[in-house]
C-alpha cells in the first residue's frame, strides 16, 4: 500500500552537509519525494512536532537542538514508506541501535545528534505531514 511519511534532515545533518546523502538514499531505495523544503523551525513548531516527548528529561535539549538551525523537511511516498524510511534511518541510538549501512549507523555518534527524523506510525505521519505541509 502506498504511504506517505514525514522526513526531517535535522540541523546537524544540514550543517554537516549530509542533505544530499540522505536524499540520495531515499531515492535509491525507490521512494519518491513529493515535497522538499529548507525550513527554519521555531519553538512552537518544534513543541508540536515532538509533543509526545513533552515532560521527558531530554525534551528541552531536544527543542533547543531542533531549533538551532535550518532543517530539510520532506514528504516521502512509496509502498510501506513509513517503515522503509525508519529502516534507512536506523535505530534512535546511532551506536547501540543503528547498524552500519543505515544513515545513523554510518554517520552519527550521539542519540541527540542522530541526523534524521522519520514518522513512526501512520497516525504520526498524518499528523506530522499536516503540521509541516498543511497545503499538501
Ligand atoms: P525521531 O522522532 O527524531 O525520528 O527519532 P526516533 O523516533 O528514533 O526517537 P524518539 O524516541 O522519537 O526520540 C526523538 C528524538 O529525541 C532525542 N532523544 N534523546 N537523550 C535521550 O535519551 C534521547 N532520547 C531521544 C533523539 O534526537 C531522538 O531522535
Ligand atoms: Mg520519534
Amino acid at each position: 500500500m502506498t504511504e506517505r511519511t514525514l522526513v526531517l534532515v535535522k540541523p546537524d545533518g544540514v550543517s554537516r552537509g549530509l542533505v544530499g546523502e540522505v536524499i540520495s538514499r531515499i531515492e535509491r531505495k525507490g521512494l519518491k519525494l513529493v515535497a522538499l523544503e529548507l525550513r527554519a523551525v521555531d519553538r512552537g513548531l518544534a513543541e508540536q512536532h515532538y509533543a509526545e516527548h513533552d515532560g521527558k528529561p531530554f525534551f528541552e535539549s531536544l527543542l533547543e537542538f531542533i531549533t538551532s538551525g535550518p532543517v530539510v523537511a520532506a514528504v516521502v511516498e512509496g509502498p510501506r514508506a513509513i517503515a522503509a524510511f525508519r529502516q534507512l534511518a536506523g535505530g534512535t541510538d546511532p551506536v547501540e541501535k543503528a547498524t552500519p549501512g543505515t544513515i545513523r549507523g554510518d554517520f552519527a555518534l550521539e542519540t541527540q545528534f542522530n541526523l534524521v527524523h522519520g514518522s513512526d506510525s501512520a497516525d504520526s505521519a498524518a499528523r506530522e505531514i499536516k503540521l509541516w505541509f498543511p497545503d499538501l
